[in-house]
């Protein structure tokens, strides 16, 4: 199978460490969106240009970072981290907590990111502080769920490779220390070597664009 994604793309960084935790073998093919010529490449295996993507050894196309979770957990069922249960209820709360990492925390993450990049005339000031509002509302949620759960959805699951990302780049984008349990539960993604991994690989490329 190919991956096609990047380390600084937090869907990437998601997918990826699915694919690490359940120790599937990839071919990694990393795909720069910054460059218009490897964004057209790249639209000639997927046209709607968004990583990550994982193309199945028949050539089957399976994008989306859930869809690729949810799909690398049914084939290789039996090995790796289960990002899953098996129980109705519980990988119901696995994917609704997914959702929630997604659209409460990852997305609007990016909305402060790339505005914060954009020159000053095509900023959308009103866009980012509804982004503010909406991580600061997240963050109060997230953090009374995890005074109980050590993880977001019974053991560690899909809902928590979704939160990991986004939670590295609020650290700097919207810090949420005051936040005491979310704080507690970014140490401990800290302790899993998938975490580490993709963190190994994003940070050099985040600190030379930071301009180190
Ligand atoms: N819902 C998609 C979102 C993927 C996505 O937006 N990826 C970003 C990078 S983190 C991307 O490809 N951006 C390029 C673009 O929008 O042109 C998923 O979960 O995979």
């Amino acid at each position: 199978m190919k991956f096609f994604y990047n380390p600084i793309s937090t869907y990437s960084q998601k997918a990826l460490m699915a694919l690490l935790e359940k120790g599937v073998s990839f071919e990694p093919q990393v795909v720069n969106l910054m460059s218009p010529e490897a964004r057209t490449a790249y639209e000639a295996v997927y046209p709607l240009g968004k990583i990550p993507l994982l193309v199945d050894d028949d050539g089957t196309l399976l994008p989306e970072s859930s869809a690729i979770i949810e799909f690398i957990e049914l084939r290789f069922a039996g090995q790796g981290t289960r990002l899953l249960p098996s129980d109705p209820r519980a990988a119901v709360e696995a994917r609704r907590w997914d959702r929630f990492a997604d659209c409460m925390l990852n997305e609007p993450m990016g909305k402060i990111f790339f505005d914060g990049r954009r020159p000053a005339d095509q900023r959308d000031p009103a866009g980012v502080k509804d982004a503010f509002a909406t991580v600061q509302k997240g963050m109060a949620y997230l953090d009374a769920h995890l005074a109980k759960n050590t993880w977001l959805a019974g053991e560690f699951s899909l809902a928590d490779c979704s939160a990991a990302p986004p939670l590295l780049y609020l650290k700097n984008v919207a810090p949420y220390e005051s936040f005491k349990n979310v704080t507690a539960y970014a140490s401990r993604l800290l302790e899993r070597p998938s975490y580490l991994k993709v963190m190994s690989e994003a940070m050099p490329i985040l600190k030379a664009m930071m301009g180190g």
